[in-house]
Formats: structure tokens, sequence, C-alpha cells
């Protein structure tokens, strides 16, 4: 057991969510707050400079979740297919500008150099030509990336985009600088690659007559064309590119990292490449993290004067009048959205705003939570070197000046462990071995249940080898009910939890009524379940419902137990967002979970449900226990034809790829 998992064990048996540990640590001590000494001396050096906090005028923040139009978004798909693509474009029309290329048509990838004994053998130093061809010339990088030999392959890559000087990311490793710890990655079994970005666009004032900008813009540059930012974040991307044709990299895990203006860069290369599975931003500042509208430290016309060709030419409409933006870049981080998030700011670095960056990340939070995730939720800053990683957006504040160290590379593999390497994980069965169901801790297998990997006749598509089947026969009601129960297996009984499983309905299934499908318990065998009411002392339930089958398709929900309900027979609340919860037969749905119990007593419980990532259910106000005796006790993957109707014939669905975990899980990717 690490260490981590055995806190997590620790926190589990206390019953303190490590959500709830770590928040209730950054609200304990005192916030980050400016020095005042450093307040004061930056003032008397730039005068023309706000770095006091009574001087931020007041300001208010464009919405992410209103259109341009006006209209209110109000779901998943919204966000996805109208309001995402609509921010994207105001901030390649106002702020980047946009790239006159995609994938260029004429690049290649050469491996010039392959060590597989670097590092002392614990790495392959993989040394890779990109060159790219378009209509006006051809430019080429050496990309250098570190794999570790003992780590399974593929293994996820952080990809530095660097501006800085070639020694400061030196891969002969004769020069090691904290901007670029390869060795300590390594050791953590990251992979990692750096990419020289000013070999595509260097960082000069006339830089749009150079690099990428003369290979592929036209020579009449409109106000909107890519500045230098834009042009590195491009290059991030045929990184990426790169990534996904090479079997060692795991391309779905690949995050972004830069500092300062490399860091604004990774934000816009996450934002406008959604490969990336999570962006970096170490000490971006303005045009990064931090939200113009302070105009706190740098502002947009500072940095538009100081570095001309970073932005494109709309940008500069905006040179103290912030308030005109349609977009601020607490948008830039929500483009994040669901995927993950990192902003880190430095004790002293007022220039960048450290505030302005906490703010941004916590405003575009509320993108993730119409997602059904959790963003940056601290309320206020938290101390210097405290850091925050419950939710997708992870935050910290390093002590010190502006830099990219050590400390923070550790942090960003901690918030990849915690969020790449299986979500806080408990359980996941897919179901491969045939004694699958010792892992439930049962002895035999049970009836009516078989691991298949083909059966044609009900038109059986595996998601990948075997599923179990679920039988119930003409005249039955009874499918299975296999339980995971917490106490057996992990030795603790949680407050919250995820849970994920992948359902079929077969080619015969064709329920007249209604009945019980896979959910989440706390019968302990008293009440809560067929016809015993619970109240509030004695058990609940919120297993997986079905509520016959209308043109073919099948809406399910939730049935469950609870305080407050009436008469003998739980209430059943159907999923219905866009008719997500109507499932068709032939099928392959994700279906996920989210159970939290309530305070006891209160009605603050919360239900949730996803079908394939989509949110599709909500509610927050169930009183599932009055005692905090009762728990989750048990994942309950239930079968149950009726109530009192059995089945007019066989009725048959697949079961596979359980998982289990405190964090939110989300479909395979
Ligand atoms: C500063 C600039 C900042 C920041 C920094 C850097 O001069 O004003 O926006 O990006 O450079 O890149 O180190």
């Amino acid at each position: 057991m690490t260490e981590r998992r055995l806190l997590t064990a620790l926190l589990t048996i206390l019953n303190v969510a490590p959500f709830h540990a770590e928040a209730a640590a950054v609200e304990a001590r005192e916030s980050w707050k400016a020095s005042p000494r450093q307040v004061e001396a930056l003032m008397k050096r730039r005068p023309d400079t706000n770095y006091r906090e009574d001087k931020v005028p007041k300001y208010t923040l464009p919405d992410p979740l209103v259109m341009v139009d006006g209209t209110k978004v109000t779901d998943a798909r919204m966000w996805k297919t109208k309001r995402r693509p609509e921010v994207l474009e105001l901030f390649r029309k106002q702020v980047y500008g946009t790239a006159p290329v995609e994938r260029p048509e004429d690049m290649t990838f050469k491996i010039v150099n392959v060590d597989s004994q670097a590092l002392d053998g614990r790495a392959t130093l993989k040394r890779v030509l990109v060159t790219i061809t378009g209509p006006r010339g051809q430019l080429s990088t050496t990309m250098s990336i570190f794999l570790p030999n003992s780590a399974k392959k593929p293994v996820p890559v952080f990809l530095l985009l660097s501006h800085r000087d070639p020694d400061s990311t030196d891969w002969t490793r004769k020069i090691k600088r904290p901007f670029w710890p390869v060795e300590q990655i390594i050791a953590r079994g990251y992979g990692t690659a750096a990419i020289q970005v000013t070999d595509f666009a260097p960082d000069r004032r006339d830089g749009w007559q150079h690099g990428v900008h003369t290979i592929f813009d036209k020579p009449d540059v409109p106000a909107q064309a890519w500045g230098t930012l834009a042009a590195w974040a491009w290059t991030g991307s045929r990184a990426m590119d790169y990534f996904e044709t090479d079997d060692d990299v795991d391309a779905a895990k690949v995050a972004v990292v830069g500092q300062s203006r490399g860091g604004k860069t990774a934000l816009w290369a996450g934002a406008r490449d959604q490969r990336f599975a999570m962006a970096v931003s170490n000490c971006s500042g303005c045009g990064g993290a931090a939200l113009s509208r302070r105009r706190y430290g740098e502002t947009v016309k500072r940095i538009n004067t100081n570095f001309p060709h970073w932005f494109c030419d709309n940008f500069s409409k905006y040179n103290d009048a912030e308030d005109d933006l349609p977009v601020d870049q607490h948008m830039l981080i929500a483009l994040m959205a669901p995927r993950l998030v990192y902003v880190v700011s430095a004790e002293e670095d007022l220039w960048a705003d450290p505030k302005g960056e906490f703010l941004s990340a916590r405003h575009a939070s509320k993108v993730y939570h119409l997602l059904g995730l959790k963003g940056l939720e601290a309320q206020n800053m938290p101390p210097v070197e405290t850091p925050i990683h419950a939710g997708r957006i992870g935050h910290h504040i390093h002590a010190g000046r502006h830099d990219l160290i050590e400390y923070d590379w550790q942090r960003f593999m901690d918030f990849a462990d915690r969020h790449f390497k299986g979500n806080d994980l408990i359980f996941s069965c897919d179901f491969e071995s045939d004694d699958w169901y010792k892992k439930f801790g049962m002895r035999r297998s049970p009836e009516r249940v078989e691991a298949v990997s083909s059966d044609p006749a009900r038109k059986f598509e595996p998601q990948e080898g075997k599923a179990i089947r679920i039988k119930v026969d003409q005249g039955g009601h009874y499918g299975a009910s296999i339980m995971y129960r917490f106490k057996d297996q992990i030795g603790a009984e949680p407050e919250q939890i995820y849970f994920r499983y992948y359902l079929r309905f077969a080619d015969d299934w064709n329920p007249a009524r209604g009945g019980k499908l896979p959910g989440i318990s706390g019968t302990y065998n008293r009440a809560g379940w067929g016809g015993r009411p619970s109240n509030g002392r004695n058990g609940w339930s919120a297993r997986g419902q079905f509520n016959g089958q209308r043109n073919g398709k099948t809406p399910i929900g939730y049935y469950c137990y609870h305080a407050d309900m009436r008469g003998r027979y739980g209430s059943g609340w159907i999923w219905d967002t866009e008719k997500r919860g109507h499932l068709e037969n032939n099928r392959w749905y994700c279906v996920e979970q989210y159970v939290k119990m309530n305070t006891p007593g209160n009605n603050d419980g919360i239900l949730r449900g996803w079908v394939d990532g989509q949110p599709a259910f909500e509610k927050t106000d169930v009183r599932m226990r009055d005692v905090d005796t009762l728990k989750i006790e048990a994942v309950w993957l239930n079968v149950y034809l009726g109530g009192k109707w059995t089945a007019k014939s066989d009725h048959h669905l697949y079961i596979d790829d359980v998982a289990i975990a405190r964090d939110y899980i989300g479909p395979i990717q």
C-alpha cells in the first residue's frame, strides 16, 4: 500500500472523505495575501501599476454559461455544441488569433536518435525531428522525449513547451535545471517531452515575419491573425500529432505545461486542442490565467505594448478597455472542461496577479459543475504550499518568485496520480477472468449469470472481451443480486461514492412494466427494499430502475427507499435529461451513479446519474437517514423484473466494466 493509499484508507475509516479533509485543511489556515511590504516597494518602483487590492476596480465578468445573444446554457450538450465553440472563436478573434492551418498536410516525424539506456538505464530517450512544409517554405525542430523503462507502456507524458534557451531543456542531461527535472519525472513513472517552441516562432516583436508565419500566412496580416503565443500553442499540437503515432506514449494522457508566457500558451494549447488531457499554467498571469478585468499587476495595455507580437492585433482594442472584452480568462480555463487544468501562482509574483489567477480558476468551475464535476472548490485562496487537488482544477501557490521549480512538478504529478491513474479507484471488474465473482466476495458463480464473449442469438456484441449475461426466466422475476460490500472489501463504509457500469439490453429485452437495475444501497438486511420502508434509522437504497419499454426504448432511473417515502414502496425517479435515460436494445451504454449521504436528519443527500458521460439526473434534497450508522453499505448489481408482474418471455441483459471510485469516473476513453 502506498502512503497516499494508506492515508485515503485511513480517512475513509474515519469517515472523512479526502475532499473534505483537504477543504478543511485549506480553510483552517490563513489565506495567502500579498505581502504589504512588497506591495509598497512595488508601488514605488512602478507607480503606474496597481498592486493594491483596494484599488482593483469593480467589474462584472462575462458569464461562461450565457451565450452572446443572451441565451442561457442549461446543459452539457449545449455547452459542448454551442457555447464552447462560441467562446473558443471569441478567444481566436479577439485575443490569440486564428491559426491559418491546423495539421499541415506535409509534416514528417523522423526518429533521429534512440537511447534505451538513458539516465543510467532508467529511461529511453527518443529524439524526434519534426519537419513541416507549407506553401512558402519548410521548418523543423527536434523534440526530446524521455520514457521510464520501468513503467508499463503506454505511459502518460508531460509535454513542456519551452521558450527558454535550449540549455533549460538539455537532453544530454549535462545541464540539469528545475525547469525540466527529467530525472524526477522519470522516477515517478511518467514520461516527459520538451519542444523548443521558438524554433517555429521566435519571440520577437517582428516575430510574425519569421518561422511558421512566413510559411503559412498570407502577406496581408488581418487583425485576427495568430500571434506568437498561438503559433507556440500550435507547435504543441504538432507534438501531440507525433504522440499519437508512438505506441509507448499514452496520447490520451498528455499534459501540456508552460511557464509564464509558456503558461499562457499551455492554456491556449489545451483550450484549442481537446486531445490534451490536462493543461498546466505556471505563473501565466496576464493573457494566461489572470483575470484581465482586475487590472492588477500587468495589464492588457502593458502586455500589448511590451509584447505586441504575442496576441492578435484585435487584442489591443482592449487596452484600458478591459470591460469591453467579450471574454475574460476564466473562460479560457473553462474551455478545458471536463479535462484537467492546473493553475500555479508564485507567492512573490504580483506582476502575474495570484489572486486573479485563483479567481479565474474558481469562476471556471461553473462549467465543470454543469458537467457534474468538481472544479476548484475552495472559497478562499489557500496559504502558500497548500495544494488543492480534489476537483478537476488543481491549484497551488509556491514559495518564492516567478519561476517553474521542482516543487511545482512534484505537485503536477501528485495531481496526475490522483486523476490519471484511475480516479481514486476502489474497485473494478471487467469480467474477463473466469472467477470474476470472487472479486465480489462470492464463492460460486451466481445462477442465471454467465460470462460470455459471444451470443449471436441475442445480437450481442462485446465491448471488449467478455461481459456477464443476466437472464430472467419466462414466468420469473429474478435475474441477479450481486453485492459489492464495502465493509468486507475495504474495511469501511463510505459517505459518498461513484459507481459506473456498462449496460446492454439484449435483443429479447421487452419488459411490460418496471423493475430493478444495479444501484447503491445501505439496507443492512433490515429495510430499504421489497416493501420494507425506510424510517431514517433502519436502511435505505437507491437502486437503478427501468420503467417498461416504449417505442423500443427503456426509460431508466433511480428507485429509492428514503426517509421521506410514503407507503411501503420506494420512489421512482426517472432520468430524463434530453431523453438520455431512455435506452435502446442491442447497444452498450455507460451508466454512472453518484450517491452522497445526507447529514443525518437533513434533506441534503445527493443522487446523480450520467449516461455515456452526459449528466442525466440530479437530486440534492434526499434524506436517506437520521442516524450516522447508516452509510453506503454496498453497490448492488440487482436485476429484477417486477414488483408483482412476471416476465412473459425470457429477458436478457449484459453488464460489463464495473468500476467504483471516490472521484468521477467517466466512460472508457
Ligand atoms: C514578462 C511578461 C509576463 C510574463 C513573463 C515571462 O515580462 O510581462 O506576461 O509572461 O514575461 O514570460 O516570463
